[in-house]
């Protein structure tokens, strides 16, 4: 219930004022939706006096959550992401600082009463539907102040960003707050056939809300280790400046650049071929681009006659040892993400071929690897460096066992 998530994000807020130190510091994820959900937060608690410290991470890696949980009596905030492992972190935290979780995937509750999780699928919400991380912290900014209603249209970014429509169209929360900033004059919604088309009224004229989406993209994702994230952050607020437009020219034409050498290696034979999985890794090659860009890689290649059509398409990236802002930290882990052909899925749909969402985590698990967003048609998860053939060999035993149980 709405009313029952104000209430509990009311109440966070006022655990917020109650902290001695007037400073919070904002974790948040690098997508559109994670951009747009760290830039409304950095100026909410702004607004309210609190020095902001604000963390851009791909994913919140275990090494990392360790090394935020060294502290005490902090504020924590972490934004479109992390409602799954309020467990986790309420074991890190231990009653030492007080935590909020503004994320909207599926959600557990928190263990420690000093980590408030507010992810509204904990209060009968639907994050893949009716509600972004965005809006998410749309809500809790309006309800510390109403004054950050003017954030309406930043919401909605990330909601479209995130793309989840209903017949072409926001629903539920997300589309209070697209039609809150239709209210304000800054946005303009465009009823079509297959729904609506949501224009950002700029000062340079209307932008498809798409199309800032991707470019939020762009920057959070192939800008990670260059500052796209703070560049993304501050066009949320602000809006482009030659600077960004220029930054997301140059990231586009470096993601070329790289895609296409990647490709020219796979032409001249770097795919490996096991009986079901055929994979690749490109080591430290697409740095310094984000770790993303091995998913959106796969998603390039998967449907060209570089790949074999019947078997698993696997990509591994190293992930460097270092967060942008937060210094050096030893990971010491490969990223590895999974795509199929459009024959495959076909497959997966009709149950005649194992989902990725049962493989991957099954074959990580058993390397005790980290597994964190898994779909039956993507899949992504990481393991220790130097373990990837190991990966493999572990989900060819997988599909063996059930080819022939
Ligand atoms: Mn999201």
């Amino acid at each position: 219930m709405l009313n029952v998530l104000i209430d509990a994000m009311e109440q966070a807020i006022q655990e917020v004022r109650h902290m001695p130190e007037r400073a919070v510091q904002v974790f948040h994820h690098n997508d559109s939706d994670g951009l747009t959900s760290g830039a409304i937060l950095t100026r909410a608690f702004e607004r309210q006096g609190f020095e902001v410290s604000r963390f851009c991470l791909e994913k919140p890696y275990p090494a990392v959550l360790e090394k935020v949980y060294e502290q005490e009596g902090k504020t924590l905030v972490f934004a479109d992401f992390a409602g799954r492992i309020a467990p986790l972190l309420s074991t890190l935290n231990q009653g030492r600082n007080l935590t909020l979780i503004l994320d909207h995937h599926a959600a557990e509750a928190a263990t420690d009463p000093r980590v408030i999780n507010l992810d509204p699928d904990l209060f009968g919400l639907k994050g893949d539907r009716d509600i972004s991380g965005s809006t998410t912290c749309y809500l809790f900014a309006r309800t510390m102040d109403p004054a950050n209603r003017d954030m309406a249209h930043i919401a909605a970014v990330g909601a479209v960003g995130d793309g989840f429509f209903v017949d072409g169209a926001l629903v539920s929360e997300n589309r209070e707050a697209a039609m809150e900033a239709v209210q304000q004059g800054l946005i303009e919604i465009r009823k079509h056939d297959g729904g609506e088309q949501y224009l950002l009224n700029t000062a340079e004229g209307q932008l498809p809300v798409v199309e800032f989406g991707d470019y939020l993209d762009v920057l959070g994702g192939v800008g990670y280790y260059q500052q796209g994230p703070d560049i993304g952050v501050g066009v949320c607020l602000e809006g482009t400046t030659p600077e960004s437009e220029r930054m997301v020219q140059d990231l586009r034409a470096v993601r070329t650049k790289l895609f296409d050498e990647e490709i020219a290696r796979l032409q001249a034979g770097a795919l490996q071929q096991a009986p079901h999985v055929q994979w690749f890794d490109v080591e430290t090659r697409f740095f310094p681009m984000g770790v993303k860009m091995i998913g959106a890689f796969c998603d390039a290649i998967r449907d060209t006659d570089l790949i074999d059509p019947g078997k698993y398409l696997a990509g591994f990236q190293t992930i460097p040892d270092e967060i942008p802002g937060f210094g050096a930290i030893g990971l010491n882990q490969v990223k590895i993400s999974m795509r199929v052909s459009p024959a495959m899925e076909e497959e997966i749909r009709a149950g005649r071929a194992m989902g990725l969402n049962v493989l991957l985590p099954e074959a990580t698990t058993r390397l005790g690897g980290f597994s964190d967003a898994c779909h039956s048609l993507t899949a992504a998860t990481t393991v220790a460096i130097g373990r990837q053939e190991a990966l493999i060999h572990e989900m060819e035993t997988i599909l063996e066992g059930d080819v022939h149980g």
